[in-house]
């Protein structure tokens, strides 16, 4: 390995199913997974994605004022996703609409959130998935806070915070792994390595690869292949596991790619080449397990037939849905500033709705 580049040939990747659909095996995280399994892998890697294509669309149209895709990282996020059990809570950034989907939010909620109508829009603790963070990095230290609450209460449970490749550069990030590691927090790291921070490439964040950070703060470091649902789900299970049993925590750094823009707000053409993007569409997560049903006859024609059709009918409810939520009132977003009454939100929305009134209706 060069200095000059770091990343070309990832080291120890973990992979148990390769682009071209192919099963490998793997002597430490290999697991088996029913016929059935693969196929509700597949049928969450397609609706996301199409989730996914209708909010871009719903952007384009004015109808959202900024969508954060997901495209190319499905795999990473539904295998993880799938990974979790009620007793674990997730700490999403605000890219982790798979996870979201594995948890069971409504995605029409996020939705919501983009489209500026509410702040949230689900219960954190129905879901076992925390809000959305924009802050880059500051639900590290959620999540390691909340694994020490667990481990001090004596639940058993984990942690999972989601992060992104530039986000190891914050401050938060390396303090909550200090944090993790000195009280062997009950949490897994997740940082998916899509490569790009905005405009920034990995190079620009690490001189070696992320996963490598892991060693200097005392915990286990993994990388595995962020395109391949089976490997996310098995890295991922273990690491959970290992952390509910008292083991501390795993940063787990899924290589993986943004296959769109940052935002919708962004033109990734700026500043990357096209023949990148190319490259790494020839991995993409949800062909290899199309290949890998199709070649072991797990699933026919009728099978991917119906799944497009549901993923059709999932986005033409979501857009019906979309376009009916009504605007919130302007008072709400007074409400929930603090968990109890507090003077000064209402004072302010009184002086903000006396304002109101005096216009002309
Ligand atoms: C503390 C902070 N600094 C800067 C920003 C602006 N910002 C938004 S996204 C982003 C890049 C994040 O990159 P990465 O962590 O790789 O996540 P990705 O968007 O690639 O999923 C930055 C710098 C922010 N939201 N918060
Ligand atoms: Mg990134």
């Amino acid at each position: 390995m060069t200095a000059d580049a770091p990343h070309d040939t990832p080291p120890e990747l973990v992979q148990l199913l390769t682009p071209e659909g192919e099963r490998v095996e793997h002597p430490d995280y290999d697991i088996e997974l029913t016929a059935e399994e693969v196929r509700s892998l597949y049928r969450d890697l397609v609706l996301v994605r199409r989730i996914d294509k209708e909010a871009v669309a719903l952007q384009r149209q004015g109808e959202l004022g900024l969508w954060a895709s997901l495209l190319g990282q499905e795999a990473a996020q539904v295998g993880s996703g799938r990974a979790l059990t009620d007793a674990d809570m997730a700490f999403p950034t605000y890219r982790e609409h798979g996870v979201a989907w594995c948890r069971g939010v409504d995605p029409v909620t996020l939705l919501g959130l983009f489209r500026g109508v509410s702040h949230g829009g689900w219960d954190p603790k129905e879901h076992n998935f925390h809000l959305y963070t924009i802050v880059i990095g500051s639900q590290t230290l959620h999540a390691v806070g909340y694994a020490m609450g667990i481990q001090r209460d004596g639940v058993e449970g984990a942690a999972i915070v989601y992060f992104g490749d530039g986000a190891t550069s914050q401050g938060d990030v390396n303090e909550s792994f200090i944090w993790a590691s000195v009280f062997n927090a009950p949490v897994v790291f997740f940082c998916q390595n899509n490569q790009w921070a905005i405009s920034e490439p990995i190079e620009r964040q690490s001189r070696i690869p992320l996963y490598k950070r892991a060693s200097g703060f005392g915990f286990p470091g993994i990388r595995v292949d962020g395109n391949d649902v089976f490997a996310c789900l098995a890295v991922t299970r273990k690491a959970l596991q290992h952390a509910r049993e008292g083991q501390g925590p795993t940063l787990i750094e899924a290589f993986t790619y943004r296959m769109g823009a940052h935002t919708t707000s962004d033109d990734p053409t700026r500043y990357r080449l096209a023949s990148e993007l190319e490259a790494w569409k020839l991995k993409d997560p949800i062909e290899r397990v199309k290949a890998y049903l199709h070649k072991n006859r797990l699933a026919d024609q009728d099978f991917f037939a119906a799944i497009d059709a549901e993923a059709d009918a999932l986005a033409k409810d979501l857009r019906q849905r979309c376009l009916a939520m009504p605007d919130p009132r302007p008072e709400a977003i007074f409400e929930h500033v603090y968990a109890t009454r507090h003077g000064l939100p209402e004072e302010e929305r009184e002086q903000f709705m006396a304002y109101l009134g005096g216009f002309e209706r």
